[in-house]
């Protein structure tokens, strides 16, 4: 329940962007269960998927650099860090006439959405603008929630978003602004040409600053840089929404790939190396498996310039043994993350990868740690064509065996299922039928509504002829669970922090299937009945989850938040903190 808060002090700006949790508003919420591993992947985020586009940082410089002040605020992060505070409070204290919002992944379509709605019904005085891979997607179909004023197409949407600062500061027609879908006086929808389709992607973004906990906060902080050379996909993987033919579907644009020019990554390592402390932050640079040998070897020499304490590269094919060797010249603790997604070659195919044989992997494995590469994750997903949990079981089989193989070395290869989504746009999703797939949801507001069921399995928007949703959960987490184990058996993995880790795996594999069928009871008012006599043990276990902390297969150690990157609060945390009433200001401290 949302208490009063004291006001905040005025926060101005010439636009404000926010990122929305996946789910608004996830506290105290007795009627939706957020499992443990609710989320997939390994990056250091709860079920509400904290981070921000990335773009959210090249806008704000560029912006910034024409003379438009441009804020961010994490709204995901304030409200895990400051469960008390009060949202209305928070839009009150805005002064802008333009708030953004993306919705960049799906998953955030339902938090997206109402937070929209909220910022409509407290301040009724700014304009909401969407913008993102999933926005750009369901464009026509946003704009006519009536809460939404503007959309903003394209994977650069620099100097639209220009434009449109500008045609606010003076008042002028927004006909002219490419790439944007709008309502006119009357309120009638227009669209204007998506036009703004550049070759190159992006600028630098200046990384000299990280915020303000980044060193103060918990006992182990999380200490990251992410970036991305490029916008697209030069792989065509038929689960991705990244993928070659889907970044054709949203974007409209023949040439799938559009690169950050070279002279602004420079400048984006230039600024890494203002960084106090930069050779305590792991840098993750995204979507590497796309850069050309010679745009790699570039991009290699600025790592080397660089004290940072370790790095990690995407890659898609087994790297080349010359570039293995300056890769592990260049920083001493790399590491090289795979994606095969099956052990099975036949299945790896139907997923878009099975470039490389098992074998031929592990050769290759042998080679990179001699080179002195660090570490080698390896990737496996569950939701692929033709995988049934026998398959899974058998992947899984197979990690055990390159753990005992690779024994004391660095090798680790991690398993996790495919959802809650299907990526809207991906082949898979637009052809479900040819691949053996079927797809629950496909409109915005038909995936809004998925997200508010109370049961994860009910969140899941797809399954496939080998795995059904249930199974998509029940066999995901299971296989999750015995490589856990195998980690703690091969000593990869302290044995007490598995343990921790696969009790809460178990308890959500005892909880789900109660939660599961009480929200599938058909009459509403017996359905929420039913659910509120689980709404204390939902929430208490919610709690468990969404708080201050983020733990993940990768490390699976709880690691406070507040100093990642993308934590940005729009305030400094004392001055949240003093919103607060003293007993509940108490209870958020870390
Ligand atoms: C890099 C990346 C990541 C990075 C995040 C980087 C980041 N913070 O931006 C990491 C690895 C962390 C990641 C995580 C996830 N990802 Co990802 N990721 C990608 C990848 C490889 C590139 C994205 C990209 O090119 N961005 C560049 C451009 C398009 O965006 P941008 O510069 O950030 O922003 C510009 C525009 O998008 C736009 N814009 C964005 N937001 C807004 C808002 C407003 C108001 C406006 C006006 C404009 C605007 O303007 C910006 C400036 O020009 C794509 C695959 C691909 N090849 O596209 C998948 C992809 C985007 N990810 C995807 C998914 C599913 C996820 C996860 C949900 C996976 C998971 N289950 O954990 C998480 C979500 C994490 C979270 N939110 O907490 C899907 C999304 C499909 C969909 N439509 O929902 C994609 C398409 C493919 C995939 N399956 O990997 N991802």
């Amino acid at each position: 329940m949302e208490m009063p808060c004291n006001t905040l002090p005025s926060l101005k700006a010439d636009t404000v962007f926010i990122h929305a949790p996946a789910f608004f508003d996830f506290r105290n919420r007795r009627d939706i269960y957020f499992p443990f591993l609710g989320t997939s992947g390994d990056v250091p985020i709860t079920p509400l998927y904290e981070y921000f586009p990335v773009g959210f940082k090249t806008l704000q410089r560029f912006l910034g650099e024409q003379g438009y002040d441009m804020r961010i605020i994490n709204l995901s992060s304030v409200l895990l860090r400051f469960p008390g505070i009060c949202v209305d409070t928070l839009l009150q204290a805005l002064d802008t006439p333009l708030i953004g919002i993306d919705l960049h992944w799906m998953v955030h379509v339902q938090g997206s959405l109402a937070l929209a709605k909220k910022i409509h019904e407290v301040r009724p005085d700014i304009k909401v603008i969407f913008g993102g891979i999933s926005s750009t997607y369901y464009a026509r179909e946003l704009i006519t929630y009536p809460f939404v004023d503007l959309v903003m197409r394209g994977y650069d949407t620099h100097a639209p978003m220009l434009a449109l600062l500008r045609a606010m500061q003076h008042g002028s027609n927004l006909a002219d602004i490419p790439n944007l879908l709008w309502k006119d006086g009357s309120g009638a929808i227009r669209e204007n040409d998506f036009s703004h389709k550049p070759a190159s992607y992006a600028c630098g973004i200046d990384w000299s600053h990280q915020p303000r906990e980044a060193q103060e906060s918990a006992t182990i902080p999380i200490l990251e840089i992410l970036s991305t050379q490029n916008a697209g996909c030069a792989y065509n993987c038929g689960w991705c929404g990244g993928s070659r033919e889907a970044f054709r579907r949203v974007f409209q644009r023949h040439r799938t790939m559009a690169r950050k020019p070279l002279e602004e990554i420079d400048y984006e390592f230039q600024t890494m190396r203002k960084l106090p402390n930069v050779d305590k932050y792991h840098f993750y640079s995204v979507g590497s498996y796309n850069e050309s040998p010679p745009a790699m070897r570039r991009f290699l020499d600025q790592v080397g310039e660089t004290n940072l304490k370790s790095v990690s590269y995407e890659q898609f094919h087994l790297t080349r043994d010359d570039m293995l060797k300056q890769m592990a010249a260049t920083n001493k603790r790399t590491i090289i993350t795979l994606s095969p997604e099956s052990h099975d070659p036949v299945i790896a195919r139907l997923a878009g990868r099975g470039v490389y044989s098992n074998q031929e992997m592990e050769a290759w494995v042998e080679r990179a740690l001699g080179y002195g590469i660090f570490q080698i994750d390896i990737w496996y997903f569950i939701g692929m064509p033709q995988q049934g949990p026998a398959s899974v079981q058998e992947t899984v089989q197979y990690c055990l065996h390159l753990l005992e193989k690779f024994k004391g070395q660095n090798v680790n290869p991690m398993i996790c299922p495919m959802i809650p989504f299907l990526d809207p746009a991906s082949t898979f999703f637009e052809y479900p039928q040819d691949h053996g797939y079927r797809v629950f949801f496909r409109t915005a507001e038909e995936h809004r509504q998925g997200m508010e069921r109370a049961s994860l399995i009910n969140r899941i928007n797809y399954e496939t002829r080998w795995l059904s949703r249930e199974q998509l959960v029940d066999v995901g987490f299971h296989a999750v669970r015995s490589l856990m184990e195998a980690k703690a058996a091969c000593s990869v993995l302290p044995r007490s922090c598995v343990a921790d880790y696969n009790a809460r795996i178990d308890d959500a594999l005892q909880f789900i299937p109660v939660v599961h069928e009480a929200d599938n009871i058909a009459d509403p008012v017996e359905r929420a009945r039913e659910l509120d006599l689980l709404g204390d043990e939902i929430l208490r276990r919610n709690n468990l989850i969404l708080f201050n902390g983020v733990m993940n297969q990768a490390f699976p150690l709880h690691r406070g938040i507040g100093g990642r990157w993308f934590d940005e609060m729009g305030w400094d945390p004392q001055t949240l903190q003093s919103t607060l009433e003293p007993a509940r200001a108490r209870r958020t401290q870390l």
